[in-house]
């Protein structure tokens, strides 16, 4: 910890023993996608293996256009640029990092419309990524330029939490009527409609794909990043309704990402995507793995531990507020409690709190967590008994874990490459007289 400054990001893998940083790139694929990978076409242009991606695209999401990008934030970059006019607005539930960046970096302003509950770790408000509409209404009233609205599915930074389509429905229809686009981050989309048809009225009947595709046609196009439900180590897209946008975003593409017919992505990661996409709309994949969640997240409750409630698609998250409570959040709780986790027992887990929050806006009351994230299709219940052992046995000496503050701090997303120093020194925290449950490690 003292070599990577504190900072989860700054580990070795190989010095992981449970990597619970993100659920980004770190899915394992399936036969079926390393199968289709050696059918990779590695043609610049017109290659077989983008129009079996967008053929993919087309058939899950029901958008026409799709424009490849290397991972989602580069879907971000091509949306801000080609929407976003200097001085206008970009009004969402609560903010993702990279996606407020690309809006501030284009000459944007980010402005928060969630409902008040998504920012309540213990609310058990079954929607936390619904968008608050006397908010929106307010912002699109007020006449302000607004380059498009964006609502994000599994809210990351509210704990996973989705919208309800009654919401969608209802934010669909006020932005288009003032004549806006919207926009989905639609990243978890797929967790996203299994939680509808889990907690929304009326669709316990519908399939999987049926509630991906419903949502999908209820904006006017979307960015995602496919690291996630997808699958897939690297890759993301944009996909579109309307043509004149799709043109627009392609003359982007050609400058920042590549020809439109890759987009960053090699022709075997494009053929790893589209398989990954119709793997997404498997009811069984998607439950096993929001159960996985679940299950660590009831291991935590039942051991008094504070989490965000509902437990979210991709996440378990621990509330560092409640847990240090001796700690101001100057002292940055989440990104020393991420630290005790990893003493504990070589778990890595990311923070989400101020040092994600943002260069300039401390001081800062919003959300404090530590995000322990699940893979895909990776770990086992063994590996997410030992992490809430982990969590367990931090929370019996939470007293003792020091705060934290900045020796390095980047301008920019400082969350990635900043580096601290704890304020006082840390405990002894590793796990004695216990063996580490034994995992398969390659030959090196
Ligand atoms: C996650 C990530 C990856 C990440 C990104 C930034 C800071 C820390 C970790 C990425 C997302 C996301 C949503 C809703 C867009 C992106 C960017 N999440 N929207 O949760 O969750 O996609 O990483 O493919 O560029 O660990 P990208």
């Amino acid at each position: 910890m003292d070599e990577a400054g504190y900072n989860t990001f700054l580990l070795r893998s190989e010095d992981v023993f449970v990597d619970l940083l993100t659920d980004s790139g770190t899915s394992a694929l399936s036969q079926e996608q390393r199968a289709a990978m050696e059918l990779g076409d590695e043609a610049y242009s017109g290659s077989r293996s983008f129009f079996r991606l967008e053929q993919a695209a087309r058939d899950v999401f029901g958008y026409p256009y799709v424009i490849p990008t290397h991972q989602g934030r580069g879907a971000e970059h091509l949306l801000a640029r080609t929407l976003v006019r200097p001085g206008s607005i970009v009004p969402s539930n609560l903010y993702f990092t990279t996606s407020r960046e690309h809006v501030e970096l284009a000459g944007g302003r980010w402005v928060d419309v969630a409902v008040t509950e998504a920012s309540v770790p213990d609310s058990t408000f079954p929607f936390k990524g619904n968008i608050d509409l006397a908010k929106l209404e307010e912002v699109l009233a007020t006449g302000y330029d607004v380059a498009y609205v964006r609502q994000e599915a599994c809210l990351n930074m509210a704990g996973g939490q989705p919208f309800s389509i009654e919401n969608l429905t209802a934010v669909s229809e006020l932005t288009r009527g003032y004549g806006v686009p919207f926009i989905l981050d639609a990243t978890r989309i797929s967790e996203n409609a299994l939680f509808v048809k889990e907690r929304e009225p009326g669709y316990a009947q519908h399939s999987l794909t049926e509630l991906i595709r419903l949502i999908a046609q209820h904006a006017d196009g979307a960015i995602f990043s496919s690291k996630k439900d997808h699958f897939v180590p690297i890759g993301g897209f944009a996909a579109v309704g309307d043509l004149e946008l799709a043109r627009r975003l392609r003359e982007q593409v050609v400058v920042y990402e590549g020809f439109p017919h890759y987009g960053g992505m090699a022709g075997h990661d494009m053929e790893a995507l589209a398989q990954g996409i119709r793997e997404s709309t498997d009811e069984r994949v998607v439950r096993a793995y929001v159960s996985q969640a679940r299950y660590l997240g009831e291991l935590l409750e039942d051991a008094g531990v504070p989490i965000v409630l509902p437990v979210g698609a991709h996440a378990v998250f621990v509330d560092a507020k409640t847990f240090l409570p001796h700690l101001d959040q100057i002292e940055c709780p989440a990104q020393s409690l991420a630290a005790a986790f990893y003493l504990a027992g070589g778990v890595r887990s990311m923070e989400r709190g101020i040092v994600s929050g943002q260069h300039g806006h401390d001081p800062y009351d919003g959300l404090e967590l530590v995000r322990l994230t699940l893979p895909r299709r990776v770990y086992t219940q063994e590996h997410l008994t030992w992490v809430a052992d982990v969590v367990t046995h931090v929370y019996a000496r939470a007293e003792q874990v020091p705060g934290l503050r900045f020796t390095y701090e980047p301008e920019r997303l400082r969350f990635f490459l900043a580096r601290f120093a704890p304020l006082a020194p840390f405990p002894e925290l590793a796990i004695e007289g216990r063996e580490t449950p034994v995992v398969a490690v390659g030959a090196a």
